[in-house]
Parts: structure tokens; C-alpha cells; sequence
């Protein structure tokens, strides 16, 4: 049976966000930026809502640049609240994971799932999850978010982006060369600006002329594993595995500091609620940790990070506390005055496989 892959991105998500907890933005150019501090407009676009893209907004487009192509027209600009996304996000992925049989997380806003068992290969039944994962985002986060279903990764990526906002693109196995192949190369899951720009120089623009390439043309110009993907790929072929990630998955939290400081009680002082929220998703998710990081960030927004590996995943929360403390007496003996601190927990694991190992092993 062939699979059924499906792909879904939220739509202009920080800035969807903000509107959700602020209704009466809608109807004006939202855009949710990183302020640098050094003037106020200094800093960048990090989204806008479709109603900002009208005047040529974009992500990574410097504020000042992006009030001018406003022109006199009132816009929001609001400041980006990482913590407030990720809550969000995290939502949306326990409303994904129950109702697809695979998630795969790809990004805060994205994930890619498997639906082959659940719709039995059936392109119809896909096609009703997917308006159903729709309406129950709107209906219990009132975000609207844009799907694309196919028979690979590479597919339903492309198929998500095809309609947007609060689109659903359906591209059925036989369907998918010929909705490729007007696309532009850049379309594929991995081509970044440089290989684009590579492929662009040897006369390969379009998904259909990268699909007539000879494979061994694809290999001596980006590799073996690169060539033989994108042949693959571009004629819709493609078999990497919707895979949960959950197990290598790592879990952070960012506090912005009350006051810029150098002092290790504040800063842990100030850390302890976020860092309880940590070990409570752990507990919640039954998952142990092995890795423990501390993250500061300068008023120059340079970033800074410590990192330990313990010597067996633990679920304990004072020893979570105690590394983490550790680790901030360490980053501070380098580094000057923390505006924003953070805690990541990585290396998770089940805490079931953890107990089935340990009796295997003793
Ligand atoms: N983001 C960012 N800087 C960028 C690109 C994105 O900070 N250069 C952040 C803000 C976005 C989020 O990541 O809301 C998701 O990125 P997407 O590329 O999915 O863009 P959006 O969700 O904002 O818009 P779209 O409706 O096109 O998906
Ligand atoms: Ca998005
Ligand atoms: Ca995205």
C-alpha cells in the first residue's frame, strides 16, 4: 500500500498568535518583531499577518526598512514572545499526535504525519482527517493553518505551501509529477538558496528540468546522497519515514530577566518557575532527560549556552535544579550581565524503555 503523508503549517503564526489574544488587531498590519534596543527601530520583522505581506512586508526585514514600505498606514508592532509561541505550539501538537497514526514535529509551527493506517491508503478519508485537524486547531486555539496531503515528505511539504492561508491541497500519488514540475527548484524540502543558486547556474530552474537531469549530472554537481535525492524528489518520488521524534526531542524555556543582572540567586531565583515547568512536561510526557543546558542572553542578544551530559537520564528534580545552577555559575564567571535565561532539557527518552533497559541490563 502506498503511504499517505501529510504536512501542516500554521499560518502566520506569531502574528496569528497575537491576534488571537488581541481580536481587535485583525484588520491592520500586524508585525511581530526582535528589537535589537540600541534605537527604537532597530531590529527585525520576524512575521506579519497577510494583511502587512499587501505592502511587501517580510520575515528578516529590518523594522525601520518595513515602516516606510507601510507608508503613513497604521500598523502594530509588536514584540516577539517566544515562551507565548511555543505554548501555543505545543498545544497544536498534542491536538496533532492523538489524531494522526505518526507526527513528526519539523519546526514551531510544522509537522509532518503518517495517515497511512488510520485512512487505510484512502485518499478521501485523508482528506476528512485533515479538515478535521483543521477545524479543531480553529475551534480550540482559533488558529487556521494550511495542509497538504501526498505520498511522500517531499509532496505534501510543497502541497501545504500551495494554498495559503487556510489551504488544503490534495495531491494524489499519480497526481504528483505534474504538480511539480512548474515549480521552482527551491520548492524542495532542502534546497536552500545556495543549491538553488548552484542549480540555477547550470540551467536547472524548474522542478520538470532538475526531473529530466541525468542522476549522475545531480551526484557530480552536489554529491551522491544531494544528486540522488533530489532526482528522486523532483520526480516525486521520495521514502524518508514520518518519524516521531519525541525520544532525540529536546524541551527549553526562555524568561526575559526583570532586570539585566550578574547575580546567580536572581537569575535562579527567577528561573525556578519555568524550570518546574520543565519537570512537570517531563512527568506529564513520562520522559527521563540526560542532557541539561543554561542559556543567557546578553544585552547584545549574543547568545551564550553550557551544556552537560549526565552520566544516566534522570527524571529528578533537584538535580535538575542543581546542574542548572551550576551551569549559570559557570556562564557567569564568563560573561557580562544576562538579559533573558533560559533551561533546555535534551537527550529524552521514555521513562517505559528506560525501566525495560534497566531490567534487561541487571
Ligand atoms: N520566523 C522568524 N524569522 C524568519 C522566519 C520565520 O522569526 N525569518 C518565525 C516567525 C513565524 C514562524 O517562525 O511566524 C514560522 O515561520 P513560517 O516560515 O512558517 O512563516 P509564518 O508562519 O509567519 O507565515 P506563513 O503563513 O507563510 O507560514
Ligand atoms: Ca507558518
Ligand atoms: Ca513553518
Amino acid at each position: 500500500m502506498s503511504r499517505i503523508i501529510g504536512h501542516l503549517d500554521l499560518d502566520y503564526f506569531y502574528a496569528q498568535v497575537e491576534e488571537v489574544e488581541n481580536p481587535s488587531l485583525k484588520d491592520r498590519p500586524v508585525l511581530v518583531c526582535v528589537f535589537s534596543g540600541r534605537t527604537e527601530e532597530s531590529g527585525v520583522v520576524s512575521t506579519s499577518n497577510y494583511k502587512a505581506r499587501e505592502y511587501g512586508i517580510k520575515s528578516g526585514m529590518p523594522i525601520a526598512f518595513a515602516k516606510r514600505r507601510l507608508d503613513g498606514v497604521e500598523g502594530t508592532f509588536i514584540r516577539m514572545d517566544h515562551e507565548k509561541y511555543v505554548a501555543y505550539s505545543d498545544r497544536v501538537m498534542r491536538i496533532l499526535r492523538s489524531r494522526v497514526d505518526i507526527l513528526e514535529q519539523a519546526g514551531i509551527d510544522e509537522a509532518f504525519f503518517d495517515v497511512t493506517k488510520k485512512t487505510r491508503g484512502d485518499y478521501g478519508a485523508a482528506t476528512t482527517v485533515a479538515l478535521e485537524l483543521k477545524d479543531v486547531i480553529l475551534r480550540e486555539e482559533k488558529l487556521t493553518c494550511s495542509i497538504g496531503i501526498g505520498p511522500n515528505k517531499v509532496v505534501a511539504k510543497i502541497a501545504s505551501d500551495f494554498k495559503k492561508p487556510d489551504g488544503l491541497t490534495i495531491v494524489r500519488d499519480n497526481e504528483a509529477p505534474a504538480f511539480l514540475s512548474p515549480m521552482s527548484v527551491d520548492r524542495i524540502y532542502g534546497v536552500g538558496p545556495k543549491t538553488a543558486k548552484l542549480l540555477e547556474q547550470n540551467g536547472l530552474t524548474t522542478i520538470s528540468e532538475l526531473a529530466g537531469a541525468p542522476t549522475e549530472r545531480l551526484e557530480d554537481l552536489l554529491g551522491k546522497k544531494l544528486g540522488v535525492y533530489l532526482h528522486d524528489a523532483s520526480n516525486g518520488a521520495d521514502d524518508e519515514p514520518v518519524v516521531d521524534r519525541v525520544g532525540a526531542s529536546q524541551l527549553s524555556r526562555m524568561i526575559t530577566l526583570k532586570h539585566d543582572t550578574h547575580d546567580l540567586d536572581q537569575v535562579m531565583a527567577e528561573l525556578l518557575p519555568p524550570l518546574r515547568d520543565v519537570h512537570e512536561r517531563l512527568e506529564s510526557k513520562n520522559l527521563f532527560f540526560r542532557n541539561v543546558s543554561a542559556i543567557g542572553i546578553l544585552r547584545d542578544l549574543s547568545i551564550h549556552t553550557r551544556s552537560k551530559t549526565l552520566e544516566t537520564p534522570t527524571n529528578e528534580y533537584s538535580l535538575l535544579e542543581r546542574e542548572v545552577n551550576e551551569l549559570f555559575a559557570a556562564l557567569l564567571r564568563e560573561v557580562g550581565d544576562l538579559r533573558r535565561a533560559g533551561v533546555r532539557v535534551g537527550g529524552l527518552q521514555d521513562m517505559v524503555d528506560q525501566h525495560s533497559l534497566m531490567e534487561f541490563t541487571s
